[in-house]
């Protein structure tokens, strides 16, 4: 019988309380690591003086979780250092905010190679392993020199930039070559698929045989899986927030009064845009002064990585930018811009998303962007609002009937809020009832099992790709194919019964911190502001 054994930056264990995770995907790898019995295994989030030697899983229900400390040297060098001043600037297309340090890397290979060292022992011959995101490229192939042979699988939760990009990177070739460890590599869209077997040729002078690529004696399948939400509970929290007017949504739509609302939320990133949206909101006040006075722009969005320098300077010039807009174009009455900095509770967040009348959701590089998803789960079928979503977010691949714009572009940007806030109804239901039934025929279960049955091999997922609509100029979008909006009951069931075949041994190769920590139970109440581990 398989077992599942995920492995991620952060692990988020339900019994600790922690503040993280419990959102769409920790819950998602949570429901399959139940199904299969499994094993999770990652950082605790916390450092320690001297680094483990050995990990004792512990058990909790059918789920065990084997937590590592790091120690601050690793955490500087393997989190902050590498993965997110490096990697992570250099993968949303930011070269010149990547900054590369040989010891760094250093620190990231280490910590890679020891949580290969304290995973082997826990491993069975017919675990299935599901590693997380670019904190853990070359756990495989660290796997894999220890003589693993179990099925490995990767999936990429951020873009994956062209060999050109990837191609500055000190030792890019080497740490692309451990990708070749895995047997399947999923992204969240084809074009992140093309750009890494691109880079795979390139850097490595590996083959491409349509979406498998081969390098000596290894071959790996690289695959788009586009990430999806939990669309119906999503739907259920946003229609009882109507019903129920929780607190902090009262709290803040009360001063807005009648007033229309455009909202924002994301972590504090620069691949965000924040800074980007509120200056194009600027510009629609001042473009379109019949607006001033009712309409606000909310934007929620909790400091994270606040000890990388860049996401500090990020915090300032986003109050800033605030600061002064509202200075030139407020009222007394009237303060056009807020900018919240906390987390919400799933069913808090809901109820301001059905609130507002347009989904701004700009971001200058993204993965996918789940809160593009999040806001057309919430709205109001029969009154819904606008999703405006800038065409580098993955979500845009499968999105097209939202307004898609160039968030470089701050009159585009502009124009399509104005082009939302006057949007007849009609129109409203009929893109919204498009977009529901691709985001509900591409919910997070249909992710989950739809990867695992790749991985495992019991295959025959390929006709349930969802659509990714062809791009066309920005604002005028071809329509996505329609679909049912219900989720088949075959593409629900987690994943495939069958034992997993191991493979054989090669050369060469998170989440949990994972939209952790803002990510709650539903219901639960709103968290302080705490800085974010992702
Ligand atoms: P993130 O960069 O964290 O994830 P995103 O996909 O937008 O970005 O997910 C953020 C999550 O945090 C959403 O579920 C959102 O609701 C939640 N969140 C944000 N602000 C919040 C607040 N103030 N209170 C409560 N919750 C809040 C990475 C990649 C993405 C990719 C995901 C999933 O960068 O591109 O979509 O992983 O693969």
């Amino acid at each position: 019988m398989m077992r599942l054994v995920v492995v991620s930056n952060r692990v988020t264990m339900p019994e600790r309380g922690e503040k993280v995770a419990a959102g769409g995907l920790a819950v998602a790898l949570r429901s399959a690591l139940e199904q299969h019995g499994g094993l999770w295994f990652g950082w605790s989030g916390a450092t320690s003086a001297e680094p483990a030697t050995r990990v004792e899983p512990i058990r909790l229900g059918k789920v065990s979780y084997a937590v590592v400390d790091l120690t601050e040297a690793e955490r500087q060098s393997y989190y902050l250092g590498f993965s997110n001043r490096a990697l992570w600037p250099l993968m949303h297309y930011r070269l010149g905010l990547t900054e590369f340090d040989r010891s760094d890397y250093a620190g990231y290979l280490a910590v890679n190679r020891r949580f290969a060292k304290l995973l082997v022992p826990l491993l069975k011959p017919d675990d299935v392993i599901w590693i997380h995101d670019y904190h853990l490229i070359p756990l495989a192939a660290e796997l894999r020199r220890r003589g693993v042979t179990n099925r490995i699988g990767y999936f990429h939760h951020i873009p994956w930039p062209s060999a050109e990009v990837f191609g500055a990177l000190p030792f890019s070739a080497t740490l692309i070559s451990t990708m070749m460890a895995y047997d399947l590599v999923g992204m969240q869209t084809q074009t992140d698929a093309d750009n890494l077997i691109g880079g795979l040729v390139a850097l490595r002078g590996a083959h491409r045989d349509g979406e498998r690529v081969k390098a000596g004696p290894r071959q790996t399948l690289v695959r788009a899986f586009p990430i999806g939400i939990d669309v119906e509970s999503f739907r259920k929290l946003a229609a009882a927030s109507v019903r129920a007017a929780t607190q902090p949504i009262r709290a803040t739509t009360g001063p807005l009064g009648g007033r229309k609302l455009v909202i924002g939320v994301d972590r504090l990133d620069y691949s965000k845009g924040i800074v980007q949206r509120l200056e194009a909101f600027g510009q629609f006040l001042r473009s379109h002064p019949e607006h001033r006075g009712n309409v606000g722009l909310l934007q929620i969005a909790p400091p994270s990585r606040s000890d990388v320098p860049e996401y500090a300077e990020l915090d300032r010039q986003s109050d800033e930018v605030a600061g002064r807009l509202n200075a030139a174009l407020g009222e007394f009455d009237w303060t056009p811009i807020r900018v919240v900095k906390k987390a919400y509770s799933r069913s808090a967040l809901a109820g301001f998303y059905r609130r507002a009348q347009v989904g701004l959701v700009t971001p200058m590089r993204d993965g996918m962007n789940l809160v593009a998803k999040e806001y057309v789960a919430a709205q109001n079928p029969e009154d819904p609002g606008v999703l405006v979503l800038s065409r580098f977010a993955g979500a845009a691949h499968q999105m097209g009937e939202a307004l898609i714009v160039n968030p470089y572009d701050t009159h585009e940007v502009a124009e399509a809020i104005r082009t939302a806030l006057a949007m007849p109804q009609s129109e409203r239901v009929r893109r919204f009832e498009r977009l529901y039934a691709t985001i509900a025929a591409s919910d997070i279960g249909w992710w989950t099992s739809r990867y695992l049955a790749a991985l495992t091999g019991t295959g025959a997922s390929d006709s349930l790709a969802p659509p990714e609509p062809q791009r066309t100029v920005s604002g005028t979008r071809k329509p996505a194919a329609r679909q049912r909006a219900t989720t088949s009951p075959a593409a629900k069931k987690p994943a495939a019964k069958t034992a997993a075949k191991p493979v054989q041994a090669a050369d060469d190769a998170s989440l949990g911190e994972k939209r952790g920590s803002f990510r709650q139970r539903a219901g639960s109440k709103p968290l302080p502001n705490a800085a974010s581990p992702r």
